[in-house]
């Protein structure tokens, strides 16, 4: 910290936010890391100098390494670092930060994203080289984290709850009442600390938290079941900032985004209005989507829509806390492909998932593939960090390096090192996503696909 003129303390210590992602096979599919760009408007305002690096544009798919990983992070400047987590990046990023922090001790590790936020507390037990960790949205807990770093004799009381950092070998947890930005407190990304013109994918996120409970999602872990949707004012003005000719099309990354139908009625009107030649796509729960509302986001200039069917079996949908359309799905998106490409998303490997169940679901995708503009994606079930699932599962999780589920891991990846199996080996809780049910009915499961995708 360094004096004003007036007294008052600025913020001296510089952080480098990394997001933290495997690099999609091709660049182009490449968006802005929104955590990122949100938590530097934070850390911005509150005077913080911040840097913004993204390994999924930095890096290919097959040199994502966790040596890399540590080359790319010895190299920056800053000594605090702030990382953002997912669950499929967790061994390599354990892996590269236990280095670095032997190599260079006097770095500052902090972690953060949805799997810190799901796993919190057993992350800084377990791994002794990790400083800090914060559960949830960064916005107000960053910048006060990094103030208590930096001055080392702060209380606790001025950290959220929601925080967790390492003190002379303890772990200690902020005392403070951790509170949720309201809608109108989400900050506009801010899209300076990034190349714009290396982003060739248009993304913006319109809200946060998800008032549903589907046992394998870990999204409310992170931001909570409280919805909060920013302003459509800040967002039009987001969009409009990002558009760069009449050729671009917006996607918005809400897994709810069609969930409040007279919020996405208004968005309609107010894109058409605004960006009339720019198309846009989103996430949609197909039992939000009635013919007048599909119409409205046609008319709109919506290009796409993709929907988590996961299975079309009513008991394993029950199961997992899902609710089952009222309409039938193939009818229904059937009539959605009409007007806009549809992508339908599938979960196989369910525990509560029968073998006829997983055949229903099979015959069902096979007649949607005959449908022109439907997509499909099918991927095996992975037990994400801190879920409802994971924890049903916890008993019976095994390791196999033939059964992750590429949903996750997809084989395109620089394989997992020695250190990363072991690491992943010795925490099934915390490496989760990477284990499977090891029953004969998986394996049985496993093997209809297999059959089923070979043909
Ligand atoms: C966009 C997105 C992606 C993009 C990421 C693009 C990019 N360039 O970053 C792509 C398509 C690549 C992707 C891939 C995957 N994703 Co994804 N993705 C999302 C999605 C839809 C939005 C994420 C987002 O931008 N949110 C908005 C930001 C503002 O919120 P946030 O990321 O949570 O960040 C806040 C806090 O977490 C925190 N925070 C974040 N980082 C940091 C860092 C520090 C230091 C601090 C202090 C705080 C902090 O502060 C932020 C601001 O409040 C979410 C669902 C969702 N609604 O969140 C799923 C989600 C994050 N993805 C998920 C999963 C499972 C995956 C995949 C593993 C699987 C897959 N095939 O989709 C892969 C792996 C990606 C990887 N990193 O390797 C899970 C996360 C589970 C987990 N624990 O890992 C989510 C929650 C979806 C779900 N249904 O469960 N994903
Ligand atoms: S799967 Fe979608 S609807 Fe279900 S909890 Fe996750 S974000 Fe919400």
């Amino acid at each position: 910290m360094s004096a004003q003129a007036d007294g008052a303390m600025i913020a001296t210590e510089a952080i480098s936010l990394v997001n933290c992602c495997l690099p999609p096979p091709v660049r182009m599919t490449c968006g802005a890391p929104q955590a990122s760009l949100y938590l530097a408007a934070a850390l911005s305002r509150a005077g913080r100098e911040v840097s913004v690096y993204d390994t999924a544009m930095d890096f290919r798919p097959e040199t994502f390494t966790a040596d890399a990983l540590y080359d790319y992070l010895s190299a920056i400047p800053s000594r605090v670092l702030g990382l953002s987590l997912w669950d499929s990046v967790l061994p390599r990023a354990l892996a590269a930060t236990r280095r670095l922090k032997e190599e260079q001790p006097d770095r500052v590790l902090i972690l953060g994203g949805p799997s810190a936020s799901a796993l919190g507390a057993n992350i800084m037990r377990l791994f002794p080289w990790v400083d800090c960790l914060v559960v949830g949205e960064g916005e107000t807990s960053l910048p006060l984290l990094l103030s208590f770093v930096e001055s080392g004799n702060l209380s606790l009381d001025l950290l959220p709850e929601t925080v967790f950092i390492r003190s002379n070998g303890q772990i200690a947890q902020g005392a403070g009442k951790a509170v949720r930005l309201l809608s109108e407190q989400i900050p506009l990304p801010d899209y300076s600390k990034i190349d714009r013109g290396r982003y060739k994918r248009l993304e913006v996120v319109t809200s946060r938290g998800c008032p549903r409970r589907c046992s394998y999602c870990s999204v409310n872990v992170a931001t909570g079941e409280l919805m909060r949707q920013r302003p459509l004012s800040d967002l039009f003005d987001e969009i409009a900032g990002l558009i760069g000719g009449d050729e671009d099309c917006i996607h918005i990354l809400d897994d709810n985004f069609t969930i409040d139908r007279p919020r996405l009625h208004t968005f309609c009107e107010g894109f058409r209005d605004r960006f009339p030649r720019n198309s846009w796509s989103c996430y949609a729960r197909l039992g939000d989507l009635d013919p007048a509302t599909t119409d409205l986001m046609t008319t709109s200039r919506c290009c796409g829509i993709y929907t988590g069917v996961e299975s079309v079996d009513r008991a394993t949908l029950t199961s997992v806390g899902k609710a089952t359309p009222a309409v039938d799905p193939y009818l229904q998106i059937n009539e959605i492909a009409k007007s806009m490409n549809v992508t339908a998303s599938f979960i196989w490997g369910l525990p509560e998932e029968t073998m006829d169940a997983l055949h229903s679901t099979l015959h069902f995708i096979d007649k949607l593939l005959d449908i022109e503009h439907v997509f499909v994606n099918l991927f095996q079930i992975s037990p994400l960090s801190g879920t409802r699932l994971t924890h049903s599962m916890r008993d019976r999780l095994a390791f196999n390096e033939d059964c992750i589920s590429g949903f996750v891991f997809p084989p395109f990846y620089a394989p997992l090192s020695e250190e990363e199996i072991s690491l992943i080996r010795q925490y099934p809780i915390i490496f989760s996503a990477f284990y499977h049910d090891p029953s004969d009915l998986f394996l049985k499961k496993q093997s209809t696909i297999r059959t089923f995708l070979g043909n």
